[in-house]
């Protein structure tokens, strides 16, 4: 510690952020000149956005570290978020916003020669996460600080992000995205943290000198550096700022001298950058599991540093070990966080001498496990073998944990083998199999779906046997939310600003149920106006971003129809697109002066990525532009109908065209979308939805009423027995989607062959999405809307009447059920 008489210095200097221009200016100026070493005379936007965000991260790291040192001070209960997946995007805005310093520094940066939007666009989306897993991941680290919660993220730096996509031809090409290129501002690497991570190896059974009993050893054979590097998350309204720790591989000082000896540094040093690898790059599958070895060590890298990590802050405490669950919580953003499970066990039990049933309290009242999926290809098996080569103290110790569980099991149900079999961690299959699902639930107090809809579905399908071993108060929901602080304030600002006028402020973006006071003004027409006035140059910016990325120009006053999402079967971007079809032929069909009487203009929008090694995702990828390129280039159709595909679709983009949108699909066959959270943003920005009774879609139903979604389709109860239908071969195929898929086979849209694999799905393979069952639904409902859209009054009635009934999907408001039902936390807030 500092000496007392030293310490006068340091209160005297320390902690000087700026709080007005000026001192935004001096701070700009300062970096430049030294930690970018530039100047006056060569400042270009780059410069210009990384000295912005360098003065921001000075201030931020000011409120990091007071509220890191409150909450060690107070030694409260901390919750660990573990999320191999971070969606960010991109930090400046957010922060500006945040801080509440954004008009400030737009001032400040006008005035040194420079315009806020165009040092915004600088900066690279930090897209370390496939889509709605990974961002949900982000918006609750955003409420998590807002609503002062000692919280901490725990992920995985990657180097390279999600790929960026590329449209070469019609087709998904995928290039890396190397978001380091410039040196990043928004993190603070902590290389004296160095967490040693041990792989491979074996066990062995050695006499614990102390208490002379026989225990477990774990001899690792290979071992691995995790580096700390730590992302300031600032809260909206509070200057608490939590932390985001992302780890980074690299290899040991460690080398090996007799390889040296022998001459073969060169293998010896190769061997060693392998190190690296294990951080290098996301994987991008979403909703879909594949069993790679560097995944798994990914997997098991991320949680033993993180776990080495919060023990070590809890030794710190000299608490006795029964109060960790009372000290820590730590939740399983899916089950990729499983191993976790199985480390904190081994850590209680082989290195602090817990004995096994004392430990395993204490993990299962430390750890909460939510479920994003009930999609059986997405659930994480990992093979015995690989599992037990890489991890062969943790496999033991796996088995152990089973089978205490099963002998409770049998205890409780006694000779029901088939209850056994189904709720054993291990699958009794050739080769055998892990259940991370099953280890998790195990390893858990408590499971939560994401949405009403999903959270009872988990318990009455893949986790049936669950509940009846354990009852259903284990089982529990937490619905989705968004932070409204990206999705409206950041995205739409002139609808936050609007809204902002009539509510008194801007406090309703941290109490977001404010948003019903909208109500009142729905009948005053200048009200009204204002409101259809900002969509419009909304959707007029969202018109740029097409004409920039797809070169198709679109009118803002036709129907912005808009699917954006990862690319899935599930998610039926196929139906979507067999119905622009369907509209393209009947507008031909249609005499030319009947034709604006009978369809309104519009433009289909898709965009999103398709995993690579998806064949059938790409082949809707394909479709989609084939259709775009003969319908835009029919000069019969003009502005009547347009389709684009949005390149690269990520978070920065989605900032853009959610609030340019009418109209938004999410239209996942029934029981498939867990929750979907994008149709929160769209609603959010004064756009409509149509959809199924899927996921959040219920709930969204509820709060805004029935009258301002077009709901369509089959109901998540009839699914099985439809596709039990289709497997008996009584199928039927609407005339319409028949046509549709003439028009296709006919060449109309370029050469069907590659088309053929996605009609055969439906036709002859069962049609697992159930396209045929909801295609005339669908029809009807689009044709809804187009009757609906023409009363342009009444369609910004709907428009203001959902917004205002919005405030339930705040994830300020899942942080809360978070910590009141399943941390067991509550909120600290600074005094400043
Ligand atoms: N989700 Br599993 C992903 O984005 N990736 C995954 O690997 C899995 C689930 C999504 C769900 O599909 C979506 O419905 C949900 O809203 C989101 O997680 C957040 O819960």
């Amino acid at each position: 510690a500092i000496p007392l008489k030293c310490r006068e210095i340091w209160k005297r200097y320390g902690a000087n952020e700026f709080s007005d221009v000026d001192g935004f200016e001096s701070q700009f100026v300062k970096h430049v000149e030294t930690t970018l070493a530039r100047s006056i005379y060569n400042c270009d936007n780059l410069a210009a956005y990384q000295a912005t965000s360098n003065s921001i991260r000075d201030k931020l790291i000011v409120h990091w570290n007071k509220t890191q040192h409150l909450h060690t001070a107070k030694d409260v209960k901390r919750i660990y978020y573990l999320s191999l997946e971070f969606l960010m995007g991109r930090a400046l805005d957010n922060a500006l916003i945040n801080l509440e310093i954004r008009d400030l520094a737009a001032t400040a940066v006008d005035e040194l020669g420079f315009r806020l939007e165009d040092i915004l666009e600088v900066e690279p989306d930090a897209a370390l996460g496939n889509g709605g897993l990974g961002r949900l991941a982000a918006c609750f680290i955003d409420s998590l600080s807002t609503g002062n919660y000692p919280g901490w993220g725990y992920g995985l730096r990657y180097q390279y992000g999600i790929f960026s996509q590329k449209i070469v031809d019609g087709y998904q090409a995928e290039a890396p995205d190397y978001w380091l290129r410039f040196s990043n501002p928004w993190e603070l690497p902590r290389l004296e943290i160095q967490i040693p991570v041990d792989f491979y190896g074996y066990t062995t059974t050695v006499k614990d000198p102390q208490t002379g009993k026989s225990k477990k050893q774990w001899n690792g054979g290979e071992q691995i550096l995790a580096v700390a590097y730590d992302f300031p998350i600032p809260g909206y309204g509070t200057s608490n700022v939590n932390n985001l720790r992302m780890w980074s591989s690299k290899p040991t000082t460690e080398f090996d001298f007799q390889k040296f000896n022998e001459g073969d540094y060169q293998d010896s040093l190769a061997q060693q950058q392998r190190a690296e690898s294990i951080t290098a790059v996301l994987y991008p599958n979403d909703n879909f599991y594949k069993g790679k070895e560097l995944r798994l060590k990914q997997q098991y890298f991320w949680v033993a540093a993180s776990l080495h990590d919060i023990v070590r802050r809890f030794i710190k405490t000299k608490r006795p070990w029964d109060q960790f669950p009372d000290q820590v919580a730590i939740q399983l953003n899916d089950t990729h966080p499983t191993l976790a499970v199985v480390e904190l066990q081994r850590i209680l039990t082989d290195l602090q001498g817990l004995e096994w049933d004392v430990a395993w309290s204490i993990v299962q009242r430390t750890f909460g496990y939510t479920n994003h999926t009930v999609m059986a290809e997405a659930l994480e098996k990992w093979p015995v073998d690989l599992f037990g080569t890489l991890l062969p103290r943790h496999l033991e110790i796996v088995y152990d944990i089973n089978l205490a569980f099963l002998q409770m099991v049998e205890k409780k149900f006694p000779n029901d083998r088939g209850l056994l079999s189904s709720v054993s961690v291990i699958e009794e299959s050739q080769p055998k199999n892990i259940r991370m699902a099953n280890l998790a639930i195990i390893g858990s107090h408590r499971v939560n779906g994401v949405a009403e809809l999903h959270s009872q579905l988990i318990k009455q399908t893949i986790f049936s046997d669950f509940v009846k071993v354990y009852g259903s108060d284990k089982f529990t929901n937490v619905t989705n939310g968004i932070t409204p602080r990206r999705w409206l304030r950041q995205a739409n600002p002139g609808l936050a600003a609007l809204i902002a006028s009539k509510l008194g402020g801007y406090g309703y973006l941290n109490d977001l149920n404010k948003l019903k006071g909208l109500e009142q003004f729905v009948e005053d027409p200048g009200f009204r106006a204002e409101w259809a006035a900002i969509k419009t140059a909304n959707k007029t910016k969202l018109a740029a971003l097409i004409a920039s990325t797809t070169g198709v120009t679109v009118n803002p006053n036709s129907l912005f129809d808009v699917q954006v999402k990862r690319i899935h079967e599930y998610k039926r971007q196929q139906l979507n697109i067999f119905g622009v079809i369907w509209r393209y032929l009947q507008l031909k069909a249609t005499p030319k002066a009947e034709r604006t009487t009978k369809f309104v203009p519009k433009v289909s929008i898709f965009g999103g990525k398709a995993a690579p090694g998806y064949y059938t995702a790409k082949t809707i990828i394909k479709l989609v532009n084939s259709v775009g390129s003969v319908v835009n280039s029919d000069p019969e159709i003009g502005d009547l109908l347009k389709v684009v595909f949005i390149p690269d679709y990520n978070v920065s983009k989605a900032e853009v065209i959610c609030p340019g949108s009418d109209l938004s699909e999410h239209i996942s066959t029934a029981g498939t979308e867990a929750s979907g959270t994008s149709n929160m943003k769209f609603v959010l920005n004064g756009g409509l939805i149509i959809g199924t009774v899927d996921g959040a879609n219920v709930e969204i139903t509820r709060e805004v009423g029935e009258d301002n979604i077009f709901l369509f389709g089959n109901l998540a109860e009839d699914v099985e027995d439809l596709r039990h239908e289709h497997h008996m071969g009584r199928s039927h195929i609407p005339d319409s989607l028949v046509q549709v898929f003439d028009a296709i086979s006919s060449g109309q849209f370029g050469t069907p062959d590659e088309f053929q694999s996605l009609l055969d799905g439906v036709r002859f393979h069962g049609d697992h999405y159930l396209v045929s069952d909801d295609f005339e639904s669908y029809l009807e409902a689009q044709k809804l809307v187009d009757e609906e859209f023409r009363k342009k009054e009444d369609w910004v009635r709907k428009s203001i009447i959902s917004v205002a009934n919005m405030g339930f999907f705040s994830s300020d408001r899942c942080i809360e059920e978070y910590a009141e039902n399943i941390w067991n936390i509550e909120p600290l807030e600074e005094k400043v």
